[in-house]
């Protein structure tokens, strides 16, 4: 497509509750969209198409380096300058082109997937398909799982797990961090039972001096441990791997489908939590289930408390058949009382996929209008 003009906005959502991980507490979702303006059919038959993309980067660089404003700043300053050039220059802009086009600037893959997420959903619009038919989707359905914050007491997780168990949550992820783990492990068990499906997820906060306690959660028969150790640590995580019976899920140093065949080859974990945010957008992210497909390793979406258009999408992703785990993907009340898109609704235990053209969903611009911080217009 050719690609004439994009709009990119920062807003700002407010949490039904702040969600507290081993880096920090969130009251609100700061979120950078970008909205793509171009045409299909080239200059015979013009059709206007638009497209949505969300940036997962967080307010503040505690999970990742990246964050909301260094997103926005990557984008109006280098990835959005260089892809409508290439395009006045005459050059096709496709999801399939972006990632080639945006390669010579180093790192901030957040932005950079965001960018092909909405380049990808116009492109679709523009053809008719859904994403998780081009994706190669082969679900109606993907199970909800739900991430459960840090809480003041173990009495209030109770409480938390019970009511999310209530709704029908089929897998139930706990944060843990040193201090809070193998009490709050053992009392949801206890309370619970062993059949529900639990796992737990440190956000990087332990080192392998850690080994002992972690080792003590091999007691409460977890699904996986997520991300115990640093990101940049593939090596320690493996030497974890053998004194630990639990298996290891990355999540932050999974950041390429290069990373993932490192981590698979050296064996730092038995599972990979897969954010297309993370690894630069929904075709690595397609790369990477691909390979460890290939490699037996069960694979799962991640969340970063999208808003229904980020929703949109991981739902589409985690309907292809190496998601043989359940995800991060609950509905939208999990995180906001009002969503920007026709809220994602759990039946069953199970998150619709969408099947209208691209995400399959639109914002409601009344909403946008009312959680925009910032927009501005970056033309060619
Ligand atoms: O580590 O998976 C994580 C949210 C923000 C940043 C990192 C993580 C998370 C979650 C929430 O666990 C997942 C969700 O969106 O449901
Ligand atoms: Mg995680």
């Amino acid at each position: 497509m050719k690609l004439t003009g994009a709009e990119l906005r920062t807003i700002r959502m407010p949490l039904v509750t702040p969600f507290e991980t081993s880096f920090g507490v969130e009251e609100d979702r700061v979120a950078v969209l970008v909205r793509v303006i171009g045409t299909v059919g080239g200059d015979r038959r013009p059709t206007e198409v638009q497209g949505w993309g969300e940036c997962v980067a967080m307010e503040l660089p505690l999970y990742s380096s990246e964050y909301a404003e260094a997103a926005a700043a990557m984008l109006r300053t280098f990835l959005l300058p260089r892809l409508l050039r290439a395009s006045a220059a005459g050059t096709d802009i496709t999801a399939e082109t972006v990632d080639a086009l945006l390669e010579p600037f180093v790192g901030h893959r957040m932005a950079k997937a965001a960018l092909e997420m909405a380049v990808l959903d116009a492109q679709l619009r523009g053809t008719g398909q859904s994403m998780a038919g081009y994706l190669g989707a082969t679900r109606p359905t993907v199970p909800a799982g739900v991430s459960v914050g840090i809480q003041p007491s173990i009495a209030t997780l109770l409480d938390v797990v019970a009511d999310y168990l209530a709704d029908g949550y089929v897998r139930i992820k706990l944060k843990i961090k040193p201090g809070w783990d193998v009490a709050p492990v053992e009392a949801v068990r206890e309370r619970f039972g062993e059949l529900i499906p639990l796992q737990v997820d440190a956000n990087a906060a332990y080192t392998l001096a850690d080994a002992r306690v972690l080792r003590r959660l091999d007691a409460f028969d977890l699904l996986l441990i997520e991300q115990p150790l640093p990101e940049d640590d593939l090596r320690q995580h493996a030497e974890l791997a053998t004194l630990v019976r639990t298996p290891i899920c990355l999540d932050e140093s999974i950041v390429s489908p290069r990373a993932a065949a490192d981590a698979i080859a050296l064996k730092s974990c038995s599972v990979i939590n897969i954010k297309a945010g993370r690894v630069g957008g929904y075709l690595a992210a397609k790369q990477i289930h691909d390979i460890c497909r290939a490699n037996g390793i069960p694979v799962w979406c991640g969340g970063m408390l999208e808003t229904g258009l980020g929703r949109a999408a991981n739902a589409a992703l985690a309907a292809l058949p190496g998601f043989t785990l359940t995800g991060d993907i609950s509905a939208s009340d999990r995180f906001y009382e009002q969503d920007i898109t026709d809220p994602f609704v759990m039946d069953d235990g199970q998150i619709t996929v969408p099947t209208g053209p691209g995400l399959g969903v639109i914002p409601n611009q009344s909403v946008l209008e009312r959680f925009t911080v910032t927009t501005e217009w970056i033309q060619a």
